[in-house]
């Protein structure tokens, strides 16, 4: 899968994550939360970023003054795409990592990062999604609720359930603009099938499955886009020029991933 990995940067961390990482990165160090998406032209839309609450994620040094929040999986996949070395520095193990230091997901929930894109320009929130793969992507994922299914149910359940999530509501409550128009699911995709398909739970998996499919399709070769610099243009011509224009502003970058599979010369 060929990713477009994008850098949303750390504007205030969560008080536990502030705990674990003082001392070990410099004041003026820049984090980036590094979500994995395939769908670069909705960015403008994002609302929250989501972590598995339980999935243990790495603080890894990139540069002198950059560091990436990833699982570890991500992070040695990364290493030999030109994220964090050389071809004549290949990590020949995975504890070559530059690993700073180790994090759950529920360390983090809370933390505000800025969202390339985005139309909430003051941040969004970082917040917990239990469906998060800990093995696919980097196990960051930036949400987008008008046009992913399993984005919007999760964010009505945590709206619903804020005290339980133990997050303030607001964060889950961001206005949800619409990015992408199709004739057939209006111009909140993800919302008009979440509600046609009675989807009441982000535990409805395989009903998100089967509308994640239809959103996908519908959007890509149907859909044309409401906001932004190829306002007008449809998503097929739209989607690689955003993902361009991203890389180029130093936002995002390649990330792919060989079938879900780990390369691992330690394994
Ligand atoms: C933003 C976005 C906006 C996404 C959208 C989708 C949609 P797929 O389709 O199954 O191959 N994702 C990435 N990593 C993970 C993970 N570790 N666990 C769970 N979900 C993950 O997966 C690709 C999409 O799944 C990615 O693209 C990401 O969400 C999510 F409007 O990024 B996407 C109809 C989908 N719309």
């Amino acid at each position: 899968q060929d990713y477009t990995a994008l850098k949303l940067k750390v504007q205030e961390w969560a008080p536990k994550a502030q705990e674990k990482i003082k001392g070990k990165i410099p004041e003026t160090a820049n984090v980036y939360f590094v979500p994995a998406t395939l769908r670069p032209e909705t960015m403008y839309g994002q609302t929250c970023c989501f972590v598995g609450p339980k999935i243990t994620y790495g603080l890894f040094k990139v540069s002198e003054n950059d560091y990436y929040f990833v699982t570890k999986r991500a992070a040695w996949n990364m290493a030999f795409q030109g994220t964090f070395f050389n071809s004549d520095k290949f990590p020949k193990d995975i504890s070559e990592l530059p690993l700073i230091v180790e994090m759950v997901g529920s360390d983090v929930v809370g933390t505000l990062v800025k969202a390339p894109l985005s139309i909430h320009t003051s941040g969004i929130r970082v917040l917990p999604m239990e469906s998060v793969l800990a093995t696919k992507g980097t196990g960051v994922v930036t949400s987008v609720p008008s046009d992913s299914p399993d984005d919007y149910a999760t964010v009505m359940d945590l709206a619903k359930k804020a005290e339980y999530y133990g997050i303030q509501k607001e964060w889950a409550q961001l206005e949800i603009l619409p990015v992408i128009q199709t004739p057939s699911y209006g111009n909140i995709t993800a919302k008009f099938l979440v509600e046609k398909m009675k989807i009441n739970s982000p535990k409805d998996a395989k009903q998100l499955a089967e509308a994640k499919d239809l959103a996908y399709k519908e959007g890509y070769y149907k859909g044309t886009m409401l906001v932004g610099d190829y306002k007008g243009q449809s998503v097929e011509s739209a989607k690689p020029k955003v993902k361009e224009a991203l890389i180029k502003a130093g936002e995002a970058f390649e990330y792919a991933e060989p079938n879900g599979l780990v390369i691992s010369r330690s394994a």
